[in-house]
């Protein structure tokens, strides 16, 4: 089994980006798993196209994005990627769409591929700060998202695949009201989702 995890450089201004931190701790959940890691660039156009090169080069049965939400105060699993760009800032390269189509004629909207709800149930039962999310914004991450559902849905439709938002981190500069979580903490998160979404989740009486 394959997994490609992908998360984002720093972006508006900022010096760290969450999501590329949490990849880094990350170990593939089991043997004979492997993982691969790609940080893709916080641009609109860019993004989603070294993603696709990814995916056509690993052929992965799962895809997890992670990116970071900063105000969030749990690791939210996304559920819909829409077919829309609204930035409220310029992405990395400078663009800004506003109100624009991801994929010109594409379906208004992409559902998550993983088993959402009993994941999230999975890792809440065990104390982990984890929820599932009904909006994955308008930026770069639901475009990518969105970009990483319609090409899987020809090229690649039996591999899995899910957005991930991490919110701030502790040691991470941010807005003196924002929530944050520790480091440890998140990556805990999702080392245990990714083992359960590899259907190697320790049973309850070895925890
Ligand atoms: N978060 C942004 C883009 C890159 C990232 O990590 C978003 O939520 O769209």
């Amino acid at each position: 089994m394959k997994i490609l995890l992908t998360a984002f450089d720093p972006f508006g201004g900022e010096s760290c980006n969450a999501s590329a931190e949490i990849l880094a701790r990350l170990e593939a959940p089991a043997p004979g798993v492997q993982l691969v890691k790609q940080i893709l660039p916080t641009q609109f156009v860019l993004g989603p196209q070294v993603l696709e090169e990814a995916i056509r080069l690993h052929r992965p049965d799962l895809l997890l994005m992670l990116g970071q939400a900063g105000g969030r105060p749990a690791v939210t699993f996304e559920r819909v990627a829409i077919n829309c760009m609204d930035a409220r800032i310029p992405d990395n390269a400078g663009f800004q769409p506003r109100e624009e189509a991801v994929v010109a004629g594409g379906p208004a909207a992409y559902f998550h591929t993983i088993p959402l709800a009993d994941l999230v149930q999975h890792l809440r039962d065990r104390r982990l700060p984890a929820a599932i999310s009904n909006t994955a914004g308008t930026f770069v991450c639901n475009a990518l998202f969105y970009r990483a559902r319609h090409y899987l849905e020809s090229y690649l439709p039996g591999c899995r695949c899910d957005f991930v938002h991490i919110p701030y981190l502790e040691d991470q500069e941010r807005p003196v009201d924002s929530p944050a979580l520790s480091a440890d903490i998140c990556a805990a998160t999702l080392q245990r989702a990714l083992e359960y979404l590899c259907g190697s989740a320790r049973l309850p009486e070895n925890d």
